[in-house]
């Protein structure tokens, strides 16, 4: 029994994630860390919201809402969602918690003490009508280069040109309207990355075992021409985490708040925090601290390719600097990008299927079991309406679905709701055990590995396997000759609907339940054998059978569907 400690990408609070946001960190998350629990590992897994930041702070003032109050609505509304989704956070904490507060500053402290912190003077344009200054992105103006008259001071969303905001034509303020605009002269901290370098790339040539994806952005950011810049890590922002070194003020910054992205990842150690805090477990330190007993622990970390450069250079850089003994992650699985329909998803266009909208039409499993099947792992990949209905109708209603209702009708009506009793294996249940065994062995390996769509297509294959000895056994047929032989037949299907549940958890767990529960029985142990494995469920069991375990997608629902998610969201 090994410790794992697991993280996903902290979704930003910003509104409702959509199905490409899901596929890239939170559910593959759930899955590994399903997959562990069931095999009788010690997991922790953390997920939190991102409240800090630009995005937060205008996300607020569209709603007409203090940003403290539309954060905490907005993390009530992603924790119901991902329940709804059914991923099995140990906790799903808050980056605007007094823990990570408390932790962030202690972080910048430590660097500052490491000499890793120097403070760059710069000019940022300042609005006098708001009392502020202004981050690029809260200056509008006319695009030089187009014309566009809502250009952003970071970008022109129109032509995609990069621009600083002193290109802007007119530039006013996205807050007010204001065009008294000025540029001021301030200071912000920059956390010295390149010092880090050497250390940084030993660390990431040593982790031979990472996706080419993972490490491939890694060498980029860091050997590249302008390589490892240092970073700003300062904003002049009200909503963040205030800048101070330790507990003590900083001089200088008293109108300053960390950059969104330094308090981030920090949050994952905050969140085991806030998770003992919530009693939900003990000793935080064990997960994370080297010298508490976190250098036996396994650290994986879930995330779309994004968020790769702040999780192998930043982030490191801010737990190597400062020389204490932090757990550094383990391996780091990240993911492509889903596609919708011929185009991208997009928040900001309200483009695509959204976590909300999905579980309306759909429970989760559906959605799990596509999303997961086929995961952007090693490209970008596409939902589309046909996609999907092909998908849940072949896997999961034909092949899973039923054989399930098959095998517990049939015993219904020739030997009544028990397990029947009788006969014993011949070759054919031979052949299908060292079948199963090859398979099961498989999917471990490609779950261990964290291939999610080789693990899917290896769990289809062994639902298959059910199917054809079904099929070929036909126990409907040699029930007429030899009672006794359908018996031994239909007791070892019956075995094998428990034997799915277990394996198929970690993808759909919902109907995983209900096929234990149909088979009456919470014993989910792992088939470590599996003559034993379908042996478990012994002549005189009861049994049920169960509800519609996957409703087909008709032509109709996929037309409605594909009809009411062509446009943006409302
Ligand atoms: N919130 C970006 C994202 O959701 C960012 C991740 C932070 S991980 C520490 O893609
Ligand atoms: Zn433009």
């Amino acid at each position: 029994m090994a410790r794992h400690l697991i993280t996903s990408a902290i979704p930003y609070i910003n509104g409702i994630k959509h199905l490409g946001n899901l596929v890239g960190s939170q559910l593959p998350a759930d899955l590994y860390a399903r997959y562990l629990r069931g095999r009788g590992h010690e997991v922790l897994f953390l997920c939190a919201t991102d409240e800090h930041g630009t995005p937060a702070e205008l996300a607020a003032a569209k709603a007409d809402k203090p940003v403290a109050d539309y954060c905490a609505e907005m993390w009530e509304v992603q924790d119901r969602l991902g329940k709804g989704f059914r991923l099995s956070f140990d906790h799903f904490g808050r980056s605007s918690s007094a823990q990570n507060r408390a932790l962030t500053q202690h972080f910048a402290g430590r660097l500052h003490d490491a000499g890793l912190i120097r403070e760059v003077s710069e000019k940022q344009v300042y609005s006098n009508a708001d009392g502020r200054f202004l981050p690029d992105r809260y200056i509008e103006g006319t695009c030089p280069n187009c014309g566009y008259d809502k250009a952003r001071g970071d970008q022109c969303e129109n032509c995609t040109k990069q621009l600083d905001p002193t290109d802007l034509i007119e530039p006013r303020s996205a807050v007010s309207g204001s065009t008294d605009l000025e540029v001021r002269e301030t200071k912000h901290l920059y956390l010295c990355q390149s010092q880090m370098r050497d250390d940084l790339n030993a660390w990431i040539d040593s982790k031979a075992d990472w996706p080419i994806l993972t490490t491939s952005i890694a060498k980029k950011w860091l050997n590249d021409g302008d390589g490892l810049q240092d970073r700003g890590i300062t904003r002049d922002l009200d909503w963040g985490v205030p800048v101070k070194r330790g507990t003590k003020d900083w001089p200088g910054m008293e109108d300053k708040v960390f950059y969104v992205w330094f308090d981030a990842p920090i949050e994952y150690i905050a969140c085991a925090q806030e998770w003992q805090d919530a009693g939900k477990g003990v000793d935080w330190e064990r997960w994370w601290r080297t010298d508490k007993g976190a250098d036996d622990v396994t650290y994986t970390q879930f995330m779309g390719k994004d968020n790769v450069p702040f999780h192998t250079l930043s982030f490191p850089s801010t737990i190597l600097g400062s020389g204490e003994p932090w757990k550094l992650v383990d391996y780091i699985k990240s993911f492509n990008y889903l596609n919708y329909d011929g185009g991208q998803f997009s928040t900001s266009q309200g483009r695509g299927i959204f976590m909300d909208h999905a579980l309306e039409i759909l429970p989760a499993d559906y959605w799990r079991w596509w999303l997961l099947s086929h995961a952007p792992e090693s490209s970008d990949s596409e939902f589309t309406w046909e996609n999907f209905q092909t998908s849940v109708n072949k896997d999961l209603a034909d092949v899973l679905g039923n054989f399930v209702s098959r095998v517990t009708k049939f015993c219904r009506s020739k030997f009544g709701e028990e397990i029947p009793e009788g006969g014993s294996h011949g070759p054919q249940e031979e052949a299908l055990i060292a079948e199963l065994t090859t398979r099961i062995r498989a999917y471990e390996g490609h779950m261990e590995a964290i291939e999610v769509r080789k693990s899917a297509t290896e769990l289809r294959a062994i639902w298959v396997a059910g199917n054809e000895y079904l099929q070929s056994a036909a126990p409907w047929a040699t029930f007429k000759e030899d009672p006794e032989k359908a018996a031994m037949q239909i007791r070892l299907a019956l075995n094998l609907i428990r034997l799915y549940a277990v394996l198929s958890a970690p993808f759909i767990p919902d109907a995983s339940a209900a096929m234990l529960s149909a088979m009456q029985t919470d014993d989910d142990r792992w088939p470590e054998d599996v003559t034993e494995a379908l042996d478990t469920l012994s002549p005189g069991h009861a049994f049920t059978v169960p509800e519609v375990l996957f409703a087909k997608i008709t032509d109709e629902q996929r037309e409605e569907w594909q009809a009411k998610f062509s446009g943006t969201r409302t």
